[in-house]
């Protein structure tokens, strides 16, 4: 072992000689990129070791701060997407220096960038983006997994797909522009988690329902005393437009599931392909009613079961089903149901240790990887295994509701003794495996099978353990969900940060911990706090493939559609025009004017500004609000933006750029006058 592989063995306790930490300095990771930074710089010392000794550090975090060093102006190898929990956002890290680049609005009003603000193209997301029955327009969401869209199982850099695990909805975001395109809120679904996940040439992004809907009762309704009969869940595979990114609903379908709680997926790949995989619990169907008996609180009764079931979905012959017309209509999409998924061999179930929570297909696609929170193992399954059951219907049965069950022990192909409450897991590209432990706040590194690679007398043993602050729910390495994943880096998600932050008010900030793959054993190189939201997963994708990423818009875009909008105006064109009580105003902007500037209507008048960004300087980004008027809108440069305003308050308002976009910003300003 290395001097350097030893400190990094050891973060919590090194205290390695200066020498070591000088020498690992000079030659282990300054050599590169870094070292030569150093020396290109005039003002620097080169006195390292006063340096260390100044800021009190030892060895491991010198060999930290190196490590994940990128210098000013240069950019980070890796993207890293994360989702924003409840926040409704999602945000853009590089990876190692953890820089938060940018947030991304989703199901969340967004003032910076005008999201949800009076713009017809975010409101319009907004606004299709929820079912118009419930009562309230919905002003958040959940996002809980992101996906990047995939050909042949590598990230591809085009499009970006997120859940709303509270109200059932997915979410599209455009990589082109980083900007939230489409929201889908899906019948049949109250909530959501399993997926998003895309299949491997994103023909279809799956999510599921987590808590079941009562869709099969007349009205939609019915007591918990029908749960059985009456509440089903729902796995969806929206089916993806190539052009676009977009969900095709007339492509679409669904399957109808047992009355479970459907948690995690995830999509097969190469050795795997065409499945999807997706974990449950509350296979007891327990429903709550603690008043009525303490015993019947949910998180005891929905445990009494050993096992839950693990469904296999073949989505190929789902496919097939649909393309030979047997579904049903179900409040908007094609349905199957369940004893037709059953009949057609669309569904198995294999059985799982209880209550599970992930499952993780290994990048073969041999392995799918079952991490029961209750129990210390990661239950790992063969597909080969499963597709030889299946075939020879080798069945203990079918639940309730006639669903074949794979005899588990014909599925099974290791387990692997790993540490208290397993939840997720991620990959190398060298046959690893890391899941994380929430009851021991540890990652646990182990070895999979001869499938992926792993030589006799080595696998499915736990090789790594290191503790982690803390509380650590998912975790992601660099490209961890293609078939191909780098390795590299690995980001714990840490629910809890206790003292590893200075105060900041009674809610702390989440925790992202980088942890170094390089070597045999895993080291932390630094922390990110994430005091803006609760990240549940991240996917990170390598910088050089977002080869679709824009930095100015063609000449008078619509974001919505990524085409030449009509409503574009060129310079010379600006004017308004009045038609009766409607008014539109043809407005081009640019440094450091609004063009027309005054604006004058009567009271009831509506009024549609169109407004065309005809910079083509990159980050020439204007800003366009009335005080008062509640609008506030982002143009970025070649961006055309419309917005409505219904004149209802009579009044001078000064209409201003609020954005710092030059010398004369503050200049740049105007009236939109309402007469009584
Ligand atoms: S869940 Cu959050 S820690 Cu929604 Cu993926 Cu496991
Ligand atoms: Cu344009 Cu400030």
């Amino acid at each position: 072992m290395s001097e350097s592989e030893k400190v990094a063995a050891s973060p919590m306790k090194a205290t390695v000689s200066r020498r070591s930490a000088i020498g690992m300095m000079a030659g282990g990771a300054a050599a590169g990129v870094v070292g030569a930074r150093i020396g290109q710089s005039s003002s620097t010392s080169g006195n390292y070791e006063d340096i260390i000794d100044a800021r009190g550090f030892t060895g491991n975090w010198a060999e930290g701060a190196l490590k994940s060093f990128v210098p000013p102006g240069e950019f980070d190898p890796y993207f890293i997407f994360a989702s924003g929990g409840h926040s409704g956002q999602m945000f853009v890290l590089g990876c190692p220096s953890m820089r938060l680049l940018k947030a991304i609005p989703v199901f969340t009003r967004e003032a910076w960038q005008g999201y949800g603000f009076g713009s017809d193209q975010s409101e319009s997301v907004l606004r299709e983006g929820f079912d118009p029955s419930k009562s309230e327009p919905l002003g958040w969401g959940d996002t809980h997994h992101p996906a990047l869209s995939e050909t042949e199982g590598d990230y591809d850099g085009r499009w970006l797909y997120i859940n709303d695990r509270a109200n059932g909805r997915i979410a599209m975001i455009d990589l082109a522009d980083f900007k939230t395109k489409q929201i889908i809120d899906l019948p049949n679904l109250g909530t959501s988690h399993g997926g998003c996940f895309v299949t491997p040439n994103s023909e279809y992004v799956h999510i599921s329902s987590m808590t079941p809907s009562p869709y099969l009762a007349p009205g939609g309704y019915a007591p918990l005393s029908d749960y059985a009969k009456y509440y089903r869940g729902a796995s969806c595979w929206m089916a993806i437009d190539q052009e676009t990114g977009r969900i095709d609903m007339d492509r679409s379908f669904q399957i109808e599931l047992p009355p479970y709680t459907q948690d995690l997926a995830d999509a097969g790949k190469l050795s795997s392909f065409g499945f999807g995989f997706i974990n449950s619990y509350n296979t007891e169907m327990a429903i709550g009613g603690d008043l009525e008996d303490p015993k019947k609180a949910l998180e005891s009764t929905a445990i009494a079961n050993d096992f839950d079931f693990l469904h296999v979905i073949d989505w190929q012959k789902a496919e097939q089903v649909v393309a030979d017309g047997k579904t049903e209509d179900m409040n908007g999409i094609r349905m199957i149901r369940l004893d037709v998924a059953v009949a057609e061999g669309v569904l198995h179930f294999v059985p799982e240790p209880r209550n599970p929570h992930g499952v993780d297909v290994n990048p073969t696609g041999d392995y799918m990887v079952v991490s029961g929170k209750l129990d210390p193992h990661a239950s790992v399954f063969s597909i080969e295994k499963i597709k030889a059951a299946i075939a020879a219907e080798d069945y203990d049965g079918t639940d309730d509701f006639g669903v074949p069950i794979l005899k588990m022990e014909s599925c099974l192909e290791a387990l692997v003794e790993l540490g208290n409450g397993p939840l997720h897991t991620q990959f190398d590209g060298d046959g690893n495996a890391y899941t994380s432990l929430f009851v021991d706040s540890a990652v646990a590194k182990w070895t999979l099978g001869p499938k992926a690679g792993v030589g006799e007398g080595k696998t499915w043993t736990k090789v790594d353990h290191l503790p982690v602050n803390y509380n650590i729910g998912h975790l992601c390495s660099a490209e961890g969900d293609t078939v191909n994943p780098d390795g590299k880096y690995l980001i714990a998600l840490n629910k809890w940060s206790i003292d590893r932050f200075p105060p900041v008010g009674t809610l702390h900030p989440q925790n992202f911990q980088l942890i170094d793959l390089d070597g045999d054993k895993m080291s932390v190189l630094a922390d990110m706090p994430i005091g803006f939201g609760e990240p549940h997963y991240t996917q990170m994708i390598k910088a050089d493939k977002l080869v679709h990423t824009l930095r100015v818009y063609e000449p008078g875009t619509d974001p919505l559609t990524m085409s030449k909008s009509r409503f574009a105006t060129d310079p010379g064109d600006a004017r308004i025009d009045v038609n009766g009580t409607n008014v539109d105003v043809f407005a081009t902007v640019m440094r450091s004017h609004f063009t027309p500037d005054v604006v004058e209507v009567n009271l009831g008048d509506t009024v549609r500004f169109h407004l065309t960004n005809i910079e083509t300087t990159p980050d020439a980004t204007h800003g366009f609000a009335i005080p008062g008027y509640n609008v506030e809108s982002s143009i970025d440069p070649g961006e055309v933006v419309s917005i409505e305003v219904k004149a209802t308050r009579p009044g001078a308002f000064a209409m201003y750029c609020s954005e710092f976009c030059s010398a004369l910003h503050l200049e740049m300003q105007g009236w939109f006058l309402v007469k009584p």
